[in-house]
């Protein structure tokens, strides 16, 4: 009976020694991280953006276009996008609507960068779409992008606004009639 009372004093001891070496390990993985990290590559990591762009734009919606190339041996997928530069960003592809004509639309399963290869961002392209930007995005003003990849990773890039003639695609909104976001807001 009496050894009983030994118990909880040693069973907290070991709960105290376990939880210290939790943290033991826990400051070692954050200094992997804070190094090279090798060991603990992200899809985000291997990931670099030639000549970013942007479209210059007063207001509604506009694009970012670039050169994704994924250094590392492992497939990228880019999952979303945002910037503070727009409420909104989407994923867009190029596809033919119904009457042929080519359409922009979200493109569904993100965007993969394959392993040691690129994926071109490019008008008339699968592009990064402002879907309404926030103040008008002039010639020489600097917009901040963030990719989110498929394991979660974040990478952030900027790029300058250029004045650009082309990439005025149709938008193919959830109603598949290619209307104007205006006419989204209607209430
Ligand atoms: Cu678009």
């Amino acid at each position: 009976m009496n050894m009983r009372t030994a118990r909880p004093t040693s069973t907290r001891r070991l709960t105290s020694l376990t939880a210290a070496a939790v943290a033991v390990v826990a400051s070692l993985g954050l200094t992997a991280c804070g190094s090279s990290g090798a060991d603990v590559a992200t899809q985000a990591s291997g990931i670099v953006i030639e000549d970013p762009w942007v479209k210059e734009a007063d207001s509604g919606m506009t694009a970012a276009f670039g050169v994704l190339r994924n250094d590392s041996d492992t497939e990228a997928v880019v999952v979303s996008a945002t910037s503070p530069s727009t409420s909104s960003m989407e994923l867009h592809e190029m596809a033919p609507h119904d009457d042929g004509d080519m359409v922009m639309r979200a493109k569904k399963g993100g965007v993969t960068i394959p392993a040691g290869g690129t994926h071109t961002l490019d008008p008339g392209a699968d592009h990064l779409m402002l879907m309404d930007v926030t103040k008008p995005i002039k010639a020489g003003d600097t917009v901040t992008v963030t990719l989110t990849f498929a394991d979660k990773s974040t990478m952030k890039f900027t790029a300058p606004a250029r004045t650009f003639a082309g990439a005025n695609e149709d938008y193919q909104g959830d109603d598949k009639s290619g209307t104007d976001m205006s006419e989204m807001g209607d209430e």
